[in-house]
């Protein structure tokens, strides 16, 4: 299913899938239903002559049927999908091992900080690169996210994450990437002018990869200081 979205890398890509084509599916017959009824309608009910319009007052029942179904549909695809969300976006959901990186967005541009050898956020030996983000596969990440002026969304196709960057407020979004390789990030908020160019490459290294990168921007860090 590739020409409809781009192959999924992450640890929940398939979950995200899943719900992605189930409700694909179903607001898809919704609207074969919708537009044929409309046609139907479009000639059962014609300008013919000697026919004149009448008014109705509509049918109870038809209400009832067409407020029930959806209702229905739309608590059950939240049942699905509960489990899926809480694991992804729940309170605690965040994998106590993951590795922390910060990105402060802006107009218009992604600020990725890193922790530096030292693993942590928040101290002397982080850097921050623009417009470049790098991650080491097959470990979660949990990205610290902020919002300099407006509202800005970090999203990653591919790994099937978006998440919202409001001013005011540090949010996290995790996620673990299966498969080594480059990726796009875009905003997905239009936050002004130049929205359309805010963006960030994204590389996926091996963890051995991933060292020895961190090191070598590390040291070009540290020589600077
Ligand atoms: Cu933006």
């Amino acid at each position: 299913m590739d020409w409809i979205l781009p192959p999924g890398v992450s640890s929940y890509a398939g979950d995200i899938d899943r719900i992605y084509y189930l409700i694909l599916v179903i607001t898809g017959i919704a609207f074969v239903v919708v537009e044929a009824a409309l046609v139907v309608f479009l000639v059962k009910y014609r300008k013919r002559p000697g026919r004149k319009a009448h008014y109705t007052h509509g049918s109870m029942k038809a209400e009832v049927i067409w407020t029930a179904v959806p209702a229905v549909v739309v608590v059950m695809i939240g049942i699905l999908s509960g489990g899926v969300w809480n694991s992804i976006k729940g309170r605690d959901s965040v994998p106590k091992d993951s590795y922390p990186i910060g990105v402060h967005a802006a107009q218009f541009e992604w600020n990725v900080t890193y922790p530096g050898p030292d693993g942590v956020l928040g101290n002397a030996d982080d850097f921050t690169r623009r417009n470049q983000l790098h991650v080491p596969a097959n470990r979660p990440i949990a990205i610290s996210l902020t919002a300099e002026e407006v509202i800005h969304s970090f999203f990653i196709p591919a790994f099937r994450v978006k998440q919202d960057a409001v001013p005011g407020r540090e949010i996290v979004v995790w996620f673990e990437v299966t498969q080594p390789g480059d990726y796009e990030l875009a905003c997905a908020e239009l936050c002004g002018l130049g929205h359309y160019r805010m963006k960030a490459a994204v590389t996926v290294h091996t963890a051995e990869d991933f060292a020895r990168w961190l090191a070598a921007e590390a040291e070009t860090v540290a020589v600077r200081q």
